[in-house]
């Protein structure tokens, strides 16, 4: 990445401070350690590989040298966010819909964190919080994009298909200018999370809302039904053949296949 086009860009938004590296581990476990000791509120860490990136459960996030884009934002929620702290990975998701819209790309997001771009995983998000005593101190949203083709792992490492950008617009994907957008975007957002429209804003870009879908919760238990939108806390609500209301707060959902 170069150094001194991501220094302009990003300064004309109003971030804290910024930490770059060449290589890293992860940029969360980076964030989350800044984060325990002196980082102001939206301070980021950029990275120009990923050696070893996470997703949620601790599954691998790829991030090879040069091709994505991989950053965590630190948030101080305010008294006013603390609320609604469960929907901060939807603001994240919006972000990178909205910047892709810039872009003339219809993205939608695969409840609860990854963004797809012809129904293929172009971006993933995770978000971790630093608590202190029973309170959220700290939030950390770590974002991840394949920007170029040599980004997206191979299949036989994936669960779901994945895409890059430049499938859709080509090689000449400015990743300083959407990293800009994408920040720029959760700013913007931010002092609406609590709104009912950002609910509606996050159901409209729902991927399979009124399909039948399959959902793994995180211990395996699965459950089928019709996406019907979300609940108030950013939780997915489903409807069960008897039309009876279920709520997932946890799980990947997947298409249910053809009987
Ligand atoms: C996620 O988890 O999608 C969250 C990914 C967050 C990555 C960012 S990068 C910056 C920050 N620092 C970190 O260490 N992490 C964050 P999840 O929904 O659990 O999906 C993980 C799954 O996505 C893996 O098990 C793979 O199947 C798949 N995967 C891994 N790398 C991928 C990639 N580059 N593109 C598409 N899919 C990928």
């Amino acid at each position: 990445m170069n150094q001194n086009e991501l220094k302009k860009t990003l300064s004309k938004i109003p971030l804290g401070d910024v930490k770059y590296f060449d290589s890293i581990g992860s940029t969360n476990n980076e964030a989350l350690a800044w984060a325990t000791s002196d980082a102001k509120d939206l301070s980021v860490v950029i990275a120009d590989e990923q050696t070893a990136g996470r997703g949620r459960l601790d599954r691998k996030w790829f991030t090879p040298k040069g091709t994505a884009l991989a950053f965590s934002l630190i948030l101080h929620p305010t008294a006013e966010e603390k609320p609604y702290l469960t929907r901060m990975v939807g603001l994240a998701a919006l972000a990178v819909v909205d910047a892709l819209q810039t872009r003339g790309l219809i993205a939608q997001i695969k409840w609860p964190n990854d963004v797809l771009l012809n129904g293929r995983k172009v971006a993933g998000i995770l978000v971790e919080s630093v608590w202190s005593g029973e309170e959220v101190d700290c939030l950390v949203i770590g974002i991840g994009m394949n920007i170029l083709k040599g980004a997206v792992p191979p299949n036989a490492l994936l669960q779901f298909p994945a895409t890059s950008l430049e499938e859709s617009l080509g090689p000449d994907v400015e990743r300083e200018e959407i990293l800009h957008d994408i920040l720029a975007g959760i700013i913007a957002l931010r002092p609406h999370i609590g709104s009912d429209s950002f609910i509606a804003s996050w159901e409209k870009v729902l991927a399979f809302r009124g399909e039948q879908v399959q959902v793994e919760e995180g211990d395996g238990n699965q459950i089928t039904g019709r996406l019907l939108g979300l609940e108030y806390d950013g939780s997915l609500r489903l409807s069960d053949e008897q039309s009876n209301s279920l709520t997932v707060r946890f799980g990947d959902v997947r298409l249910r296949p053809h009987p």
